[in-house]
């Protein structure tokens, strides 16, 4: 692995310096900030909380940790000698070939030298007189910037249930999300996995194979699809890149971002029940979440369009679990399917016919709390040697709120979004002069592929630099109205869905007492980015520029 941090990176900000630009963060968005910013001949000065480069692949190791998209569409398409050249094993992308593949991007365009490591950003306050942010670290750095931008991911930061106990618990304990980076084995021990969404479902066939016993602790059922991965298909990869542009522009264009998925045209109540079942079958047969939810075209706004892919689902689980009972605990029943993540996994239910294996309903007895020796839920005790928190994330916000973000003289971002998080198209917050987001609360962010976005952001942030450079402007700034009418129409797009119907974290659910707003836009990504382009074709409506 190349020297992650940067001596002259490091050198320049404990200076106490001045930068045009401060990123915070060095993930898949932070890097390429970092490339398109430079390439502006800007100053930029990156810090990064992780020693390395990576976000979230970088913290998310555990066993199975794996992309759900897949790797030809989850890739930068900035660089088209990169996109030709690099080669994916795998249909999806490891963890491991993932991070790897980002390292490679930081060596090639040289950006690590921009950043500094193991630095975390504790505060950010605005100075309207000088129109200049201060940026402080927990490093005792201090820089003085034009601009910041926030590239603080959207599931960065981990989330440990309060539960009373752990700190006596005797064993090892994990979280999914702030895993180690030397290997965990389990070989032997008595286990227990707290949480089934992606990261619980992805680890749990692979700890089972290790592991004495394995005990999962389910609150929540949800749906996951078979991923179907296997070896990259030479002709498949072939074909891909021959088309790599004409794939980047129909993703532009497509709702998630994702190209090879034609947007259906019939509702599921169009077509009579046996048409309907194959063409589940035939999507199920090809793995893949947005292709199964692509099926119709209403699966995600007609709860009876729904209940027929929810109930398709439900009978595969049935088929695949042994034991009765335990299929009637995996089977969801208290969301339809797709507004939770959708999960794909590789012999996730397959894992709950093992000896080994024992499914624990957490929802009718909660955990209590952790002993020394184990867990205790409402019903019963559980010895475990170690414990697996696939628990999730303070998402979209979390990371963004964990530092103190002012204007001197104004509220901080903190009292801003005390009711929920609002912003102008996830790009900016009224009250907070030349403070960017990438894929901020309002955007699509999670709701589409990522790399995408991170790219579609920053190539608008960019724009948006150059254009107050060539007018000798100094700063940018959403307006109130803006930003009120943005969040009128991000919830107005939502409650014409069914997302809300689910207690996820896109509406904040997962955290006990966070504002339940839904977060992300999910009008589509290319109706959102139609609608970034008009804005600044309009002269940048809905934002003040100012000398
Ligand atoms: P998720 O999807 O937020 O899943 C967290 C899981 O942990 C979920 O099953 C939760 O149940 C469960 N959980 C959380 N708190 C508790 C408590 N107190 N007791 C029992 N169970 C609990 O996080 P992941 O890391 O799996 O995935 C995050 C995203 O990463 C994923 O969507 C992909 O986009 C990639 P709940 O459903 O809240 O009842």
């Amino acid at each position: 692995m190349p020297k992650a941090t940067s001596d002259a990176a490091e050198a320049t900000a404990k200076r106490g310096t001045t930068s045009d630009v401060v990123v915070v963060g060095a993930g898949v968005s932070g890097l390429y900030l970092l490339y398109r910013l430079r390439g502006l001949g800007l100053t930029v000065t990156a810090f990064e909380a992780g020693s390395d480069v990576g976000g979230t692949w970088y913290w998310n190791r555990y066993p199975g940790c794996r992309c759900d998209l897949e790797s030809l569409e989850y890739s930068y398409s900035f660089a088209s000698d990169l996109q030709q050249e690099w080669h994916w094993p795998e249909r999806y992308g490891t963890q491991p070939e993932i991070l790897q593949y980002v390292n490679h991007v930081a060596d090639r365009f040289d950006l690590r030298r921009y950043i500094q490591f193991n630095t975390r950003v504790t505060s950010a306050v605005f100075d309207p007189e000088r129109n200049r942010w201060t940026i402080k670290t927990d490093q005792d750095d201090t820089v003085d910037a034009r601009f910041c931008i926030m590239a603080t991911g959207n599931l960065s930061t981990p989330r440990t249930p309060d539960f009373p106990g752990l700190d006596a618990f005797q064993g090892e304990w994990y979280h999914t999300g702030l895993w180690p980076h030397e290997e965990v084995d389990f070989t032997g021990l008595r286990v227990g996995v707290i949480g089934t969404g992606s990261s619980g479902v992805q680890s749990i066939p692979h700890i089972a194979a290790q592991a004495k016993h394995l005990h999962v602790f389910q609150r929540t059922a949800n749906f996951s699809l078979e991923a179907r991965n296997a070896p990259m298909d030479p002709e498949r990869e072939r074909q891909h890149k021959a088309n790599y542009p004409a794939h980047r522009d129909a993703a532009n264009d497509t709702p998630f971002g994702m190209s090879g998925h034609p947007p259906p045209e019939k509702s599921a109540l169009e077509v009579p029940a046996d048409e309907r079942n194959q063409i589940y079958e035939r999507k199920w047969e090809q793995g893949g979440s947005v292709s199964f939810l692509f099926s119709f075209n209403d699966l995600l706004t007609n709860k009876a369009s729904n209940d027929t892919a929810s109930d398709f689902a439900r009978k595969k689980i049935r088929q695949k679990v042994n034991n009765p009972e335990v299929a009637d605990l995996l089977t969801p029943t208290t969301h339809p399917i797709g507004t939770k993540r959708l999960i794909l996994d590789t012999n996730y239910y397959e894992t709950y016919n093992r000896d080994n294996v024992t499914l624990v309903d957490v929802k009718s007895a909660p955990i209590e709390e952790i002993t020394k020796t184990g867990l205790r839920t409402a019903q019963a005790g559980y010895e475990l040697d170690a414990i697996v928190f696939a628990t999730g994330f303070d998402a979209m916000t979390g990371a963004m709120l964990d530092i103190d973000i002012r204007v001197e003289g104004g509220p901080s971002l903190k009292e801003a979004w005390s009711a929920g998080p609002r912003t102008y198209l996830g790009l900016m917050i009224a009250g907070f002069p030349n403070l960017f987001m990438i894929m901020g609360p309002g955007s699509p962010g999670v709701k589409a592929q990522m790399i995408l976005g991170a790219e579609q952001h920053t190539d608008w942030i960019a724009e948006c630099l150059q254009h107050l450079r060539s007018r000798e402007l100094s700063s940018v700034e959403a307006t109130a109205k803006a930003e009120e009418d943005w969040v009128i129409h991000v919830k107005e797009v939502a409650d014409s869905t069914l997302y809300p119907l689910a207690n996820s974290w896109y509406l904040g659910a997962n955290i006990p007492g966070k504002p339940q707003v839904f977060m992300p836009y999910v009008g589509g990504f290319g109706p959102y980015k139609k609608k970034c382009d008009e804005v600044v074709a309009n002269g940048y409506e809905g934002f003040l520029l100012r000398p």
